[in-house]
């Protein structure tokens, strides 16, 4: 793989799990060739999001490939894929399948279907996988590779790639072109803009009073941090961050107003709500950038979308700037030297981000409890951590709170799965971004749900020495669907338990250092220690459910029913009536004559 002149090995590996259907062919391809160096997991779904968050944090240019036995291995990989595919992530997928030639069939998990022979359960993986394969004969890879390569390499396609390979037609033998072994080099294009839509955005810029850029995370893949940083100090035109886009900007760059969207600061939504041009840069415009439709209220607003994918270009009827980000921002910024944002404008960017770092010290210093607030354990971290080191997390309430207050210093220095949002991605991705970056810390944050789903991966880095420093953050339950559930008028039901986990004792016997912290004083102390331990440390921080970060001048669209027995249900969906009708059709573009 090769991009800007950099040529790199595009695999590093593969992860999986031996079973049959994998334990020939490709099990005995990986014991013959150590130089490809096989590692095990203890959940496929975990070699899924190990290969996904070792993609994400090396910009997309290296991904493993992750194997499987056939039936529920194979199976346990397709929450993975489509956390991969979701998130516009590189990972090779190669589960075992059933016998091509059938004859002993049905074999042990094998799904059996009385209407055709040509199904296995591997095919649940054609929704999640951009590319899909089924290897019956040993000459179709020399078709199949080509492809898989293609996609995995494709900054527009990638995603989840599949090749289901049927347990006898891998271990038999062929005589194959030595041109399929040849050295072979995968060019990563910065594909160019459209000139004349390009001619248009600048005049569209130009013409704007209230731009702002949604950073999404294309302007990391593409590595485009730098040409945007010099981009937004140069015009002035502020930036929102989204999950994926989070550290586009370091937190203190004068033009940086954080978060945007659902999780977002006060200042990038108020930015968003009255702004004229949306410069979309490397952003899928989910519904948590969006506020589900309703972050852009100016009735006159349009989107000029810089993005590799066509498909993501054309959002919101948007100008498509269909190329790589820092291609496009290097032109745009030639283009518009003289442009600048007004001196009003100017003053409210700077008075947001004061007022937002006074809010997030706030949070960072409640001195709440004990329990003590979530958001003072992520100031904690924060302070703790060093400019360059990674914290990552997935799902629960963390991610919002992460969003808005986490001080991002360094470019891939904050690593959310938030596409697919899927717990249990944790501590796993902690293991593949540890591995993109030897050098730099890895800090886990953890919710208790999530850290129940899928700990076993502690046992993973410990064996292969991938040191991670996981902080859990126990509520003794689900406080972010608890939460929602209560906005929704359902009470929290269903979202809390009571059962007293002694996860310091169950961290240490897979392993790990670990420690229950309970005051500031001590959980200052323990993630401080974190650094010093020579393998995986885990610090248990019981904190307040109650005690929540607030959300800012934003709404996100969570269904709630039209009847209901219960009385808080029914004053729920009244507001929710009422909020819904923010929502806007940015897919109808606004008329040009219409405009003023
Ligand atoms: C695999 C999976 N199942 C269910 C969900 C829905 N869900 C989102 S957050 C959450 C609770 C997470 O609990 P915890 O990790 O303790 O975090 P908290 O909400 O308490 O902050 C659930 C059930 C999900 N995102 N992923
Ligand atoms: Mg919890």
């Amino acid at each position: 793989m090769e991009r800007d002149g950099g040529e790199h090995p595009f695999f590093a590996g593969a992860w999986g799990i031996f079973g049959h259907g994998i334990i020939a062919g490709v099990g005995q391809a990986l014991q013959e060739n150590p130089d490809f160096p096989y590692r095990m997991v203890r959940n496929e779904q975990a070699a899924v999001h190990i290969a996904t968050a070792y993609a994400k944090a090396r910009n997309r240019l290296g991904t493993f490939a992750c194997i499987s036995s056939i039936g529920p291995g194979a199976t346990n990989m397709i929450t993975g894929a489509a956390t991969a595919t979701i998130n516009r992530i590189p990972v090779l997928l190669l589960p075992g399948d059933i016998f091509a030639r059938r004859n002993v069939a049905p074999v042990l998990q094998q799904l059996e279907s009385e209407h055709s022979q040509d199904v296995s359960v591997n095919d649940a993986f054609k929704p999640v996988s951009r590319y899909f394969d089924r290897i019956n004969r040993p000459d179709q890879i020399i078709c199949a590779l080509p492809e898989a390569m293609r996609v995995l390499t494709s900054p527009s396609q990638t995603g989840a790639v599949t090749l289901a390979l049927p347990q006898d037609v891998q271990a038999e033998a062929f005589d194959y072109p030595v041109e399929l072994f040849a050295r072979r080099v995968w060019h990563i294009a910065r594909p160019e803009p459209d000139r004349a839509m390009m001619a248009r955005a600048i005049q569209w810029i130009q013409a704007s009073r209230r731009p702002l850029i949604v950073a999404g995370g294309g302007v990391l893949f593409s590595e485009a941090t730098g040409a945007l940083s010099e981009f937004a100090a140069r015009t002035g035109i502020p930036v929102g961050e989204s999950q994926a886009g989070k550290g586009s900007l370091a937190f203190d760059h004068p033009q940086n107003l954080g978060a945007v969207g659902v999780t977002g600061t006060p200042g990038a939504n108020i930015a968003a709500r009255e702004a004229d041009l949306v410069i979309a840069i490397g952003t899928r415009l989910s519904d948590f950038t969006t506020a589900s439709k309703t972050a852009f209220q100016n009735p006159n607003v349009r989107f000029i979308n810089i993005n590799v994918a066509e498909f993501d270009a054309f959002k919101h009827a948007a100008l498509p700037l269909v190329g790589d980000a820092r291609a496009v921002l290097e032109q745009l910024d030639a283009a518009l030297t003289g442009y600048r944002v007004g001196g009003e404008y100017a003053r409210a960017i700077s008075r947001w981000k004061e007022e937002w770092e006074c809010e997030t010290d706030r949070i960072y210093t409640l001195r709440h409890g004990p329990p003590i607030s979530q958001g003072e354990v992520i100031g904690l971290v924060n302070r703790l951590s060093r400019p360059q080191d990674i914290v990552l997390c997935a799902a629960g309430s963390l991610p919002g709170d992460l969003h808005k207050l986490w001080r991002t210093r360094q470019p891939n220095g904050y690593h959310l799965e938030y596409g697919y949002s899927c717990m249990g991605y944790e501590i796993a991705g902690g293991i593949g971004a540890k591995m993109a970056y030897p050098e730099r810390d890895v800090y886990v944050m953890v919710g208790d749900g999530s850290y129940l789903m899928m700990n076993s991966e502690i046992a993973s880095s410990i064996q292969e020495g991938v040191k991670l420093n996981i902080i859990v953050l126990d509520n003794h339950g689900f406080s972010s669907i608890g939460g929602l559930s209560k906005s929704i008028g359902s009470g929290g039901f269903g979202t809390s338990y009571p059962l007293p986990v002694d996860f310091v004792s169950m961290a240490a016997a897979l392993g790990a250092h670990a420690v229950r912290a309970t005051t500031r004083e001590e959980v200052e102390q323990a993630i401080e220690a974190m650094r010093g331990h020579d393998r995986t440390s885990v610090v248990v921080v019981e904190v307040d459910k109650e005690q929540r970060v607030p959300g800012y001048e934003s709404w996100w669209d969570v269904q709630i029913s039209e009847t209901s027995s219960i009385a808080s249900i029914r004053e729920a969906r009244a507001r929710y009536e009422e909020a819904v009708r923010k929502e806007r059709r940015h897919e109808l573009a606004v008329p040009e004559e219409s405009r003023p």
